[in-house]
């Protein structure tokens, strides 16, 4: 479990176009849609939503408390204002993520990067 997303939580966007959207504030609230989300090695990943409100941070949450570790191989960095930011996702693995303000309310997520994502017979699947 990372940032309250299992391994089968994890959904895939956008395959074709190796670009996903995350979304937060807004009509979203205080969450990540969607909050756990996978992709492809290089794919782009956009946050849309506002990081006054809700500044982005990288990083493990565990019982509403963010722990530090090494979040350098991840894709997300901090995010303070504007209204969307762009990440690259270069380094497989999972990583989590935050929003400052609202960390307590659970208000945080994960992305899992993938070598690659296969679809098959209409079923999503992950390689690592
Ligand atoms: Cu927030």
């Amino acid at each position: 479990m990372l940032n309250g997303c299992a391994a089968e939580d994890f959904v895939t966007t956008r395959l074709a176009s190796r670009s996903a959207t995350v979304r937060f504030g807004h009509e979203a609230g205080h969450n990540y849609r969607p909050r756990c989300l996978r992709v492809s090695l290089g794919s782009r990943i956009r946050f849309e939503g506002p990081f006054d409100a809700h500044p982005l941070a990288p990083g493990r949450v565990e019982a509403g408390i963010p722990i530090d570790e090494d979040t350098a191989r991840g894709p997300v960095s901090e995010v303070l204002g504007g209204q969307s930011a762009e990440f690259v996702a270069a380094t497989p693995g999972r990583f989590g993520y935050y929003c400052d303000s609202h960390v307590v309310e659970g208000m945080m997520g994960a992305i899992e990067v993938v070598e690659s994502v296969e679809v098959e017979s209409g079923e999503v699947r992950g390689a690592p």
